[in-house]
Protein backbone atom coordinates (compact mmCIF):
# COMPACT_ATOMS: atom_id res chain seq x y z
CA UNK A 1 0.00 0.00 0.00
CA UNK A 2 0.97 3.37 -1.30
CA UNK A 3 0.36 6.01 1.23
CA UNK A 4 1.39 9.54 2.44
CA UNK A 5 0.81 12.15 5.36
CA UNK A 6 1.84 15.93 4.97
CA UNK A 7 1.88 18.40 7.60
CA UNK A 8 3.01 22.18 7.87
CA UNK A 9 1.14 25.46 8.72
CA UNK A 10 1.54 28.33 5.62
CA UNK A 11 3.84 30.35 7.61
CA UNK A 12 5.10 27.59 9.83
CA UNK A 13 8.88 26.56 9.61
CA UNK A 14 8.28 24.13 7.01
CA UNK A 15 6.22 21.66 4.71
CA UNK A 16 7.18 18.22 5.94
CA UNK A 17 5.54 14.54 3.74
CA UNK A 18 6.21 11.25 4.88
CA UNK A 19 5.35 8.57 1.89
CA UNK A 20 4.94 5.43 2.86
CA UNK A 21 5.06 1.78 0.71
CA UNK A 22 7.12 2.91 -2.08
CA UNK A 23 9.60 -0.11 -3.71
CA UNK A 24 13.02 0.23 -3.40
CA UNK A 25 15.74 1.28 -6.12
CA UNK A 26 13.44 3.88 -7.94
CA UNK A 27 15.95 7.06 -8.55
CA UNK A 28 14.96 10.05 -7.09
CA UNK A 29 16.56 13.02 -7.52
CA UNK A 30 16.03 16.48 -5.30
CA UNK A 31 16.19 18.14 -8.95
CA UNK A 32 13.11 15.94 -10.43
CA UNK A 33 10.49 17.20 -7.74
CA UNK A 34 12.02 20.56 -7.82
CA UNK A 35 11.13 20.79 -11.36
CA UNK A 36 7.52 19.83 -10.04
CA UNK A 37 7.42 22.58 -7.19
CA UNK A 38 8.25 25.22 -9.48
CA UNK A 39 6.08 24.94 -11.74
CA UNK A 40 3.43 24.80 -9.16
CA UNK A 41 4.41 28.16 -7.72
CA UNK A 42 4.08 29.81 -11.93
CA UNK A 43 1.40 30.51 -13.49
CA UNK A 44 0.09 33.78 -14.15
CA UNK A 45 -2.21 35.50 -11.59
CA UNK A 46 -0.12 34.60 -8.44
CA UNK A 47 0.18 36.84 -5.46
CA UNK A 48 3.26 38.25 -3.81
CA UNK A 49 4.07 34.96 -1.66
CA UNK A 50 5.44 33.22 -4.30
CA UNK A 51 7.58 36.17 -5.16
CA UNK A 52 9.20 35.11 -1.43
CA UNK A 53 9.38 31.09 -2.11
CA UNK A 54 11.74 29.17 -3.93
CA UNK A 55 9.97 25.59 -2.71
CA UNK A 56 12.79 23.24 -3.05
CA UNK A 57 12.78 19.67 -1.31
CA UNK A 58 14.76 17.95 0.55
CA UNK A 59 14.78 14.71 1.36
CA UNK A 60 15.14 13.63 5.27
CA UNK A 61 14.85 9.70 4.76
CA UNK A 62 14.10 7.01 2.91
CA UNK A 63 16.40 8.23 -0.08
CA UNK A 64 20.26 7.45 -0.29
CA UNK A 65 22.85 8.04 -3.48
CA UNK A 66 19.81 9.60 -5.25
CA UNK A 67 17.84 6.07 -5.12
CA UNK A 68 14.77 5.15 -2.76
CA UNK A 69 15.75 2.52 0.25
CA UNK A 70 12.27 0.95 0.77
CA UNK A 71 11.91 2.84 3.69
CA UNK A 72 9.61 5.78 4.32
CA UNK A 73 10.46 8.78 2.26
CA UNK A 74 10.87 11.77 4.31
CA UNK A 75 10.30 15.41 2.59
CA UNK A 76 10.93 18.81 3.45
CA UNK A 77 10.16 21.96 2.19
CA UNK A 78 10.85 25.28 3.85
CA UNK A 79 9.28 28.55 3.95
CA UNK A 80 11.33 31.06 3.64
CA UNK A 81 8.29 33.71 4.82
CA UNK A 82 8.81 31.87 8.36
CA UNK A 83 11.67 34.49 8.84
CA UNK A 84 9.01 37.00 8.83
CA UNK A 85 6.67 35.29 11.10
CA UNK A 86 8.52 33.32 13.68
CA UNK A 87 7.22 35.43 16.74
CA UNK A 88 3.65 34.69 15.86
CA UNK A 89 3.85 31.50 14.66
CA UNK A 90 6.54 30.24 17.62
CA UNK A 91 5.27 26.35 18.43
CA UNK A 92 6.20 27.48 22.22
CA UNK A 93 5.49 29.63 24.35
CA UNK A 94 7.07 32.50 23.17
CA UNK A 95 4.43 33.89 20.33
CA UNK A 96 2.94 36.64 19.85
CA UNK A 97 -0.53 35.21 20.06
CA UNK A 98 -2.03 38.80 20.05
CA UNK A 99 -0.17 39.99 16.81
CA UNK A 100 -2.19 39.66 13.04
CA UNK A 101 -5.17 37.99 14.71
CA UNK A 102 -7.78 37.41 12.34
CA UNK A 103 -11.55 37.86 13.36
CA UNK A 104 -13.32 38.57 10.02
CA UNK A 105 -14.36 35.12 8.10
CA UNK A 106 -13.90 35.12 4.37
CA UNK A 107 -17.23 33.87 2.85
CA UNK A 108 -15.53 30.54 0.83
CA UNK A 109 -13.01 30.15 3.01
CA UNK A 110 -12.24 27.65 5.93
CA UNK A 111 -12.90 30.71 8.20
CA UNK A 112 -15.16 30.27 10.28
CA UNK A 113 -16.76 26.25 9.89
CA UNK A 114 -13.12 26.05 10.88
CA UNK A 115 -13.23 28.23 13.95
CA UNK A 116 -16.19 26.85 15.24
CA UNK A 117 -14.98 23.71 14.72
CA UNK A 118 -11.83 23.48 16.78
CA UNK A 119 -12.66 25.95 18.82
CA UNK A 120 -10.46 28.54 17.82
CA UNK A 121 -10.89 32.21 18.55
CA UNK A 122 -8.08 33.40 16.09
CA UNK A 123 -8.99 32.35 12.35
CA UNK A 124 -4.96 32.57 11.62
CA UNK A 125 -5.37 29.03 13.50
CA UNK A 126 -7.43 27.57 10.53
CA UNK A 127 -6.03 29.96 7.74
CA UNK A 128 -2.61 28.70 8.57
CA UNK A 129 -3.04 24.93 7.43
CA UNK A 130 -5.99 24.85 5.18
CA UNK A 131 -4.18 27.87 2.98
CA UNK A 132 -2.97 26.45 -0.70
CA UNK A 133 0.15 26.43 0.79
CA UNK A 134 -0.06 22.87 1.94
CA UNK A 135 -0.66 21.88 -1.93
CA UNK A 136 3.26 22.50 -2.16
CA UNK A 137 3.75 19.21 -0.07
CA UNK A 138 1.31 17.41 -2.26
CA UNK A 139 3.24 18.33 -5.41
CA UNK A 140 6.41 17.20 -4.04
CA UNK A 141 4.47 13.70 -2.81
CA UNK A 142 3.06 13.46 -6.11
CA UNK A 143 6.23 14.37 -8.14
CA UNK A 144 7.70 11.17 -6.53
CA UNK A 145 4.57 8.98 -7.39
CA UNK A 146 5.12 10.57 -11.45
CA UNK A 147 9.06 9.23 -11.31
CA UNK A 148 6.94 5.76 -10.29
CA UNK A 149 5.16 5.79 -13.07
CA UNK A 150 7.24 6.94 -16.00
CA UNK A 151 9.34 3.55 -14.82
CA UNK A 152 5.70 1.70 -16.45
CA UNK A 153 5.44 4.17 -19.21
CA UNK A 154 2.75 6.13 -18.17
CA UNK A 155 2.94 9.76 -18.87
CA UNK A 156 1.29 12.45 -17.12
CA UNK A 157 0.01 16.16 -18.64
CA UNK A 158 -2.25 18.67 -17.60
CA UNK A 159 -3.46 22.10 -18.92
CA UNK A 160 -5.80 25.24 -18.30
CA UNK A 161 -9.06 24.92 -20.54
CA UNK A 162 -10.83 27.57 -18.82
CA UNK A 163 -10.62 30.53 -16.97
CA UNK A 164 -13.43 32.36 -15.69
CA UNK A 165 -15.70 33.63 -18.65
CA UNK A 166 -12.56 32.75 -20.96
CA UNK A 167 -12.66 28.84 -22.32
CA UNK A 168 -10.22 27.26 -24.68
CA UNK A 169 -11.75 25.62 -28.16
CA UNK A 170 -11.85 22.29 -26.72
CA UNK A 171 -12.52 20.62 -29.57
CA UNK A 172 -9.48 21.86 -32.04
CA UNK A 173 -7.51 21.25 -28.76
CA UNK A 174 -8.52 17.75 -28.17
CA UNK A 175 -7.38 16.39 -32.11
CA UNK A 176 -3.99 18.05 -30.96
CA UNK A 177 -3.24 16.31 -28.50
CA UNK A 178 -1.68 12.58 -28.88
CA UNK A 179 -4.01 9.58 -28.50
CA UNK A 180 -0.91 7.02 -28.45
CA UNK A 181 1.47 6.95 -24.54
CA UNK A 182 4.98 7.58 -25.91
CA UNK A 183 6.63 5.08 -27.85
CA UNK A 184 3.34 3.19 -27.47
CA UNK A 185 1.38 1.80 -30.71
CA UNK A 186 -0.43 4.18 -32.09
CA UNK A 187 -4.12 4.79 -33.52
CA UNK A 188 -3.11 6.71 -36.97
CA UNK A 189 -4.25 9.14 -38.54
CA UNK A 190 -6.46 7.47 -40.27
CA UNK A 191 -8.23 6.99 -37.60
CA UNK A 192 -8.66 10.33 -36.36
CA UNK A 193 -10.59 11.17 -39.06
CA UNK A 194 -12.92 8.18 -38.57
CA UNK A 195 -16.04 9.08 -36.61
CA UNK A 196 -15.37 12.90 -38.07
CA UNK A 197 -14.39 14.99 -35.81
CA UNK A 198 -16.17 13.31 -32.98
CA UNK A 199 -17.19 14.78 -29.00
CA UNK A 200 -15.41 15.89 -26.18
CA UNK A 201 -13.16 13.69 -24.76
CA UNK A 202 -11.89 11.90 -28.14
CA UNK A 203 -7.82 12.34 -27.87
CA UNK A 204 -6.84 13.50 -31.82
CA UNK A 205 -4.32 11.49 -33.90
CA UNK A 206 -2.39 14.24 -34.88
CA UNK A 207 1.36 12.18 -35.29
CA UNK A 208 3.05 15.16 -35.55
CA UNK A 209 2.27 16.54 -31.97
CA UNK A 210 4.06 14.50 -29.32
CA UNK A 211 3.73 15.25 -25.34
CA UNK A 212 7.48 16.78 -24.87
CA UNK A 213 6.02 19.13 -27.81
CA UNK A 214 2.59 19.68 -25.97
CA UNK A 215 4.98 20.51 -22.39
CA UNK A 216 7.06 23.04 -24.58
CA UNK A 217 4.07 25.10 -25.55
CA UNK A 218 2.76 24.53 -21.84
CA UNK A 219 5.95 25.67 -19.97
CA UNK A 220 5.94 28.94 -22.61
CA UNK A 221 2.29 30.08 -21.85
CA UNK A 222 2.11 31.99 -18.39
CA UNK A 223 -1.42 30.41 -17.73
CA UNK A 224 -0.38 26.53 -18.89
CA UNK A 225 -3.30 26.83 -21.84
CA UNK A 226 -2.01 25.18 -25.03
CA UNK A 227 -4.13 27.88 -27.36
CA UNK A 228 -2.22 30.45 -27.66
CA UNK A 229 -5.10 33.40 -28.28
CA UNK A 230 -6.82 32.20 -25.22
CA UNK A 231 -4.08 31.96 -23.22
CA UNK A 232 -3.92 36.20 -24.07
CA UNK A 233 -7.39 35.94 -23.41
CA UNK A 234 -7.15 34.40 -20.11
CA UNK A 235 -4.20 37.11 -18.96
CA UNK A 236 -6.41 40.02 -19.95
CA UNK A 237 -9.14 38.85 -17.96
CA UNK A 238 -6.95 38.27 -14.58
CA UNK A 239 -5.52 41.55 -15.27
CA UNK A 240 -9.55 42.96 -14.80
CA UNK A 241 -10.04 40.90 -12.13
CA UNK A 242 -7.34 41.88 -10.16
CA UNK A 243 -8.10 45.77 -11.26
CA UNK A 244 -11.54 45.18 -10.06
CA UNK A 245 -9.92 43.60 -6.64
CA UNK A 246 -12.03 40.54 -7.51
CA UNK A 247 -10.65 36.62 -8.20
CA UNK A 248 -11.49 34.30 -10.97
CA UNK A 249 -11.81 30.05 -11.10
CA UNK A 250 -11.41 27.96 -13.82
CA UNK A 251 -11.18 24.19 -15.15
CA UNK A 252 -8.16 22.39 -15.80
CA UNK A 253 -8.09 18.69 -17.39
CA UNK A 254 -5.44 16.41 -16.75
CA UNK A 255 -4.53 13.45 -19.41
CA UNK A 256 -2.56 10.25 -18.60
CA UNK A 257 -0.99 8.48 -21.76
CA UNK A 258 0.28 4.72 -21.47
CA UNK A 259 -1.78 3.08 -18.74
CA UNK A 260 -2.52 -0.36 -19.09
CA UNK A 261 -6.32 -1.48 -18.64
CA UNK A 262 -6.75 -3.66 -15.38
CA UNK A 263 -5.86 -0.78 -12.94
CA UNK A 264 -8.59 -0.37 -10.18
CA UNK A 265 -11.80 -2.58 -9.62
CA UNK A 266 -15.31 -2.88 -10.36
CA UNK A 267 -15.88 -5.66 -7.53
CA UNK A 268 -15.89 -2.87 -4.14
CA UNK A 269 -16.70 0.47 -4.37
CA UNK A 270 -14.02 1.89 -2.99
CA UNK A 271 -11.33 0.41 -4.95
CA UNK A 272 -13.03 2.23 -7.81
CA UNK A 273 -10.63 4.24 -9.91
CA UNK A 274 -12.59 6.79 -10.90
CA UNK A 275 -14.28 7.54 -7.41
CA UNK A 276 -10.41 7.36 -5.89
CA UNK A 277 -9.47 10.18 -8.60
CA UNK A 278 -12.53 12.39 -8.18
CA UNK A 279 -11.79 12.39 -4.55
CA UNK A 280 -8.40 13.05 -4.85
CA UNK A 281 -8.76 16.10 -6.96
CA UNK A 282 -11.85 17.38 -5.06
CA UNK A 283 -9.65 17.32 -1.78
CA UNK A 284 -7.94 20.07 -3.39
CA UNK A 285 -8.38 23.26 -2.06
CA UNK A 286 -11.30 25.02 -3.81
CA UNK A 287 -12.00 22.39 -6.53
CA UNK A 288 -15.55 21.89 -6.94
CA UNK A 289 -16.34 19.57 -9.73
CA UNK A 290 -14.37 16.68 -11.28
CA UNK A 291 -15.71 14.82 -14.67
CA UNK A 292 -14.23 12.20 -16.31
CA UNK A 293 -14.50 11.69 -19.83
CA UNK A 294 -17.89 13.52 -21.39
CA UNK A 295 -18.67 14.21 -17.66
CA UNK A 296 -21.71 16.29 -17.27
CA UNK A 297 -22.06 16.46 -21.06
CA UNK A 298 -22.97 13.00 -20.81
CA UNK A 299 -25.79 12.93 -19.37
CA UNK A 300 -27.63 15.13 -22.10
CA UNK A 301 -26.74 12.83 -24.70
CA UNK A 302 -28.78 9.03 -25.60
CA UNK A 303 -26.26 6.30 -24.72
CA UNK A 304 -25.91 5.54 -28.02
CA UNK A 305 -23.63 8.63 -28.44
CA UNK A 306 -22.44 8.58 -24.84
CA UNK A 307 -20.25 4.86 -25.28
CA UNK A 308 -17.46 3.93 -27.00
CA UNK A 309 -18.08 0.99 -29.11
CA UNK A 310 -15.44 -1.83 -29.70
CA UNK A 311 -13.64 -2.93 -32.35
CA UNK A 312 -10.93 -5.84 -33.35
CA UNK A 313 -8.24 -6.07 -35.20
CA UNK A 314 -5.22 -8.71 -35.57
CA UNK A 315 -2.89 -5.69 -35.61
CA UNK A 316 -4.66 -3.99 -32.79
CA UNK A 317 -6.37 -6.07 -30.97
CA UNK A 318 -9.26 -4.77 -29.16
CA UNK A 319 -9.35 -0.90 -29.58
CA UNK A 320 -12.01 2.19 -29.53
CA UNK A 321 -12.23 4.90 -32.14
CA UNK A 322 -14.07 7.66 -29.70
CA UNK A 323 -12.54 8.10 -25.62
CA UNK A 324 -16.16 9.32 -24.45
CA UNK A 325 -14.98 7.31 -21.16
CA UNK A 326 -12.48 9.08 -20.61
CA UNK A 327 -10.22 6.04 -19.88
CA UNK A 328 -12.16 4.13 -16.89
CA UNK A 329 -15.24 1.98 -17.31
CA UNK A 330 -16.68 0.69 -14.48
CA UNK A 331 -14.02 1.97 -12.64
CA UNK A 332 -11.07 0.34 -14.09
CA UNK A 333 -8.97 1.55 -16.58
CA UNK A 334 -9.82 0.37 -20.33
CA UNK A 335 -6.38 0.91 -21.56
CA UNK A 336 -7.31 4.12 -23.40
CA UNK A 337 -6.03 7.65 -22.09
CA UNK A 338 -7.06 9.07 -18.69
CA UNK A 339 -9.15 12.06 -19.34
CA UNK A 340 -10.33 14.12 -16.03
CA UNK A 341 -11.20 17.56 -15.50
CA UNK A 342 -11.34 19.55 -12.32
CA UNK A 343 -13.48 22.96 -12.17
CA UNK A 344 -11.87 25.54 -9.70
CA UNK A 345 -13.86 28.28 -7.37
CA UNK A 346 -12.74 31.90 -7.39
CA UNK A 347 -10.42 32.38 -4.73
CA UNK A 348 -12.10 33.51 -1.80
CA UNK A 349 -9.51 36.10 -0.56
CA UNK A 350 -11.04 39.00 -2.50
CA UNK A 351 -9.30 42.63 -2.68
CA UNK A 352 -12.84 44.37 -2.40
CA UNK A 353 -13.97 42.44 0.49
CA UNK A 354 -17.50 40.47 1.02
CA UNK A 355 -19.34 41.00 3.30
CA UNK A 356 -18.71 39.19 6.70
CA UNK A 357 -19.40 39.21 10.86
CA UNK A 358 -16.66 39.58 12.89
CA UNK A 359 -15.95 36.09 15.11
CA UNK A 360 -15.99 38.18 18.56
CA UNK A 361 -17.93 41.58 18.30
CA UNK A 362 -20.98 39.61 15.98
CA UNK A 363 -21.01 43.14 14.52
CA UNK A 364 -20.86 43.11 10.20
CA UNK A 365 -17.99 43.77 8.64
CA UNK A 366 -16.42 43.56 5.65
CA UNK A 367 -14.05 40.13 5.27
CA UNK A 368 -10.51 40.23 6.11
CA UNK A 369 -7.98 40.69 3.33
CA UNK A 370 -5.18 38.19 3.17
CA UNK A 371 -2.12 38.31 0.81
CA UNK A 372 -3.40 35.92 -2.23
CA UNK A 373 -3.57 35.38 -5.74
CA UNK A 374 -6.11 36.65 -7.79
CA UNK A 375 -6.13 33.45 -10.18
CA UNK A 376 -4.50 30.02 -9.72
CA UNK A 377 -6.11 28.16 -12.00
CA UNK A 378 -2.36 27.27 -13.58
CA UNK A 379 -0.90 26.23 -9.85
CA UNK A 380 -3.99 23.64 -9.18
CA UNK A 381 -3.58 22.13 -12.64
CA UNK A 382 0.19 21.19 -11.59
CA UNK A 383 -1.20 20.31 -8.18
CA UNK A 384 -4.31 17.84 -10.26
CA UNK A 385 -1.29 16.18 -12.21
CA UNK A 386 0.38 15.18 -8.74
CA UNK A 387 -2.84 13.76 -7.20
CA UNK A 388 -3.72 12.25 -9.91
CA UNK A 389 -0.09 10.44 -10.15
CA UNK A 390 -0.98 9.47 -6.72
CA UNK A 391 -3.80 7.82 -7.20
CA UNK A 392 -2.86 5.62 -10.00
CA UNK A 393 0.59 5.04 -8.86
CA UNK A 394 -0.93 3.91 -5.79
CA UNK A 395 -2.87 1.43 -8.34
CA UNK A 396 0.06 0.32 -9.61
CA UNK A 397 1.98 -0.74 -6.54
CA UNK A 398 -1.93 -2.21 -5.68
CA UNK A 399 -2.04 -4.50 -8.78
CA UNK A 400 2.03 -5.37 -8.98
CA UNK A 401 3.54 -4.79 -6.10
CA UNK A 402 7.09 -5.34 -5.04
CA UNK A 403 9.78 -4.43 -2.45
CA UNK A 404 11.86 -3.48 -5.01
CA UNK A 405 11.43 -1.51 -8.26
CA UNK A 406 12.51 -4.29 -10.18
CA UNK A 407 10.54 -6.58 -9.08
CA UNK A 408 7.50 -4.09 -9.47
CA UNK A 409 9.00 -3.82 -13.50
CA UNK A 410 8.80 -7.47 -13.78
CA UNK A 411 5.32 -8.06 -12.48
CA UNK A 412 4.21 -5.52 -14.60
CA UNK A 413 6.29 -7.27 -17.77
CA UNK A 414 4.22 -10.52 -16.68
CA UNK A 415 0.94 -8.74 -16.88
CA UNK A 416 1.79 -7.15 -20.03
CA UNK A 417 2.47 -10.73 -21.62
CA UNK A 418 -0.77 -11.95 -20.26
CA UNK A 419 -2.38 -9.56 -21.96
CA UNK A 420 -1.16 -9.84 -25.12
CA UNK A 421 -2.47 -13.72 -25.25
CA UNK A 422 -5.97 -12.22 -24.55
CA UNK A 423 -5.54 -9.47 -27.07
C1 LIG B 1 -0.03 29.77 -1.49
C2 LIG B 1 0.43 30.40 -0.38
C3 LIG B 1 -0.37 31.40 0.29
C4 LIG B 1 -1.29 32.12 -0.69
C5 LIG B 1 -2.13 31.15 -1.52
C6 LIG B 1 -1.33 30.05 -2.11
O1 LIG B 1 0.55 32.25 0.87
P1 LIG B 1 0.19 33.61 1.70
O2 LIG B 1 -1.08 33.31 2.44
O3 LIG B 1 1.37 33.81 2.57
O4 LIG B 1 0.08 34.67 0.64
O5 LIG B 1 -0.54 32.90 -1.60
O6 LIG B 1 -3.12 30.56 -0.71
C7 LIG B 1 -4.41 30.96 -0.88
C8 LIG B 1 -4.82 31.65 -1.88
C9 LIG B 1 -5.35 30.51 0.13
O7 LIG B 1 -6.53 30.88 0.06
O8 LIG B 1 -4.93 29.84 1.02
C10 LIG B 1 0.79 28.76 -2.18
O9 LIG B 1 1.92 28.40 -1.73
O10 LIG B 1 0.33 28.26 -3.23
Amino acid sequence: MLRYLTAGESHGPALTVIIEGLPAGLALPEDYVNRQLARRQGGYGRGGRMRIEQDRVRFLAGVRGGFTLGSPVALYIENRDWASWQEIMDPGAAARLDQRVVTRPRPGHADLAGALKYGHRDIRNVLERASARETAARVAAGSVARRLLEELGIEIIGHVVRIGPVAAPELDLIREMPSTPPGGAGKGPDEAEEDGGCGPGRPGGSPGVDLRRLREILDASPVYCLHRETAEAMMREIDRAREAGDSLGGVFEIRVYGLPPGLGSYVHWDRRLDGRLAGALMSIQAIKGVEIGLGFAGAALPGSQVHDEIFYSRERGFHRRTNRAGGLEGGVTNGEPLIVRAAMKPIPTLYKPLRSVDLASKEPFTASVERSDVCAVPAACVVGEAVVAWELAAACVEKFGGDTLQEMKANYQQYLDYLKTRI
